[in-house]
């Protein structure tokens, strides 16, 4: 991959530096993304289907056992070089701030530190009434599992559709997308707001914006630098011609 002479030099003298991940870094794991145009995962269903308040309040069952077979693929798959390459920039970088839409892990998993999960982590279990954290549940396979503090059922530590995002995450991801000097859009649609806005704030604040993906998107005639292809495949390869081991 032919990197560009004055994207190399960028990369090694930038001190701020934010990325925002979607479904796509994960698509080489084995996780299905959301809406690629293969065999993602909500082709099956609308997203307010499953991921919203309405849906868990019109069939809570559906919507856990849904859930709960997504966690249960996660524990079948790993970070993959993608994941990894993100861990190294960022050992480069002085501050390099990780934003994901993603509910998987699996950046945490490959030992990323300060990650910004903007939708909440499909790990994570908690009461849809007192919001009190499960570690551990017992899922008899006939009823939603419930709250031991006050019987309220128990839900994905997630953000639906037409919830809000967490503040304080957001806060953090709007900050670093404003004060960066360089930004990355790495596998996502650039569909789901507001976390699609954050290329634009960045962009906007004068910032280089660099998107890796498989398919063009809205955001692609504003980046700076497109790379067409797998994150599991540009980014270690970027990576290696920036900061060769
Ligand atoms: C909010 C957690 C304010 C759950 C997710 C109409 C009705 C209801 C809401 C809305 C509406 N219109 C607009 C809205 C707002 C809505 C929204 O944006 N909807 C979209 C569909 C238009 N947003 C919200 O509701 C947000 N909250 O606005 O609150 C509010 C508050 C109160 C009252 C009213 C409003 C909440 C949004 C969060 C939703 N939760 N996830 C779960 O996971 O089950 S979003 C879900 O989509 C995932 O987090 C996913 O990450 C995210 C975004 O998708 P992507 O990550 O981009 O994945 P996608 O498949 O789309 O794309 C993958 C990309 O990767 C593709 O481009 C593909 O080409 C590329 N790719 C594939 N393989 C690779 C690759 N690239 C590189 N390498 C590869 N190997
Ligand atoms: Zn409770």
């Amino acid at each position: 991959m032919d990197l560009p002479l004055d994207l190399i030099n960028l990369l090694r003298t930038s001190h701020r530096v934010a990325a925002l991940t979607g479904a796509g870094v994960s698509q080489e794991s084995g996780l299905r993304t959301f809406r690629d145009s293969r065999d993602g995962l909500w082709k099956q269903y609308q997203p307010e289907e499953l991921a919203s308040p309405a849906a868990f309040a019109r069939d809570p069952k559906l919507i856990w056992d849904w859930y709960a077979w997504r966690r249960e693929a996660i524990k079948a798959v790993r970070p993959n070089a993608g994941h990894y390459a993100l861990v190294e920039a960022a050992r480069h970088i002085s501050d390099f701030t990780l934003v994901t839409q993603n509910v998987d892990g699996l950046h945490c998993m490959a030992g990323s530190s300060k990650v910004i999960e903007l939708h909440g982590n499909l790990q994570r279990v908690r009461c849809s009434q007192c919001g009190e954290f499960a570690e551990d549940w017992n899922d008899d396979g006939v009823n939603v599992p419930r709250c031991a503090l006050c019987g309220g059922l128990l839900r994905p530590h997630v953000v639906w559709f037409g919830e809000s995002l967490p503040r304080a995450e957001l806060e953090l991801a709007i900050e670093a997308s404003r004060h960066c000097e360089l930004f990355f859009s790495i596998g996502t649609s650039g569909v789901v707001q507001p976390a699609a806005t954050l290329a634009y704030a960045a962009h906007n604040r004068g910032a280089a914006v660099v998107e890796i993906n498989t398919e063009r998107t809205p955001l692609t005639p504003k980046a700076d630098y497109f790379f067409q292809g797998k994150s599991g495949e540009i980014l270690p390869e970027l990576v290696q011609a920036v900061w060769p081991k």
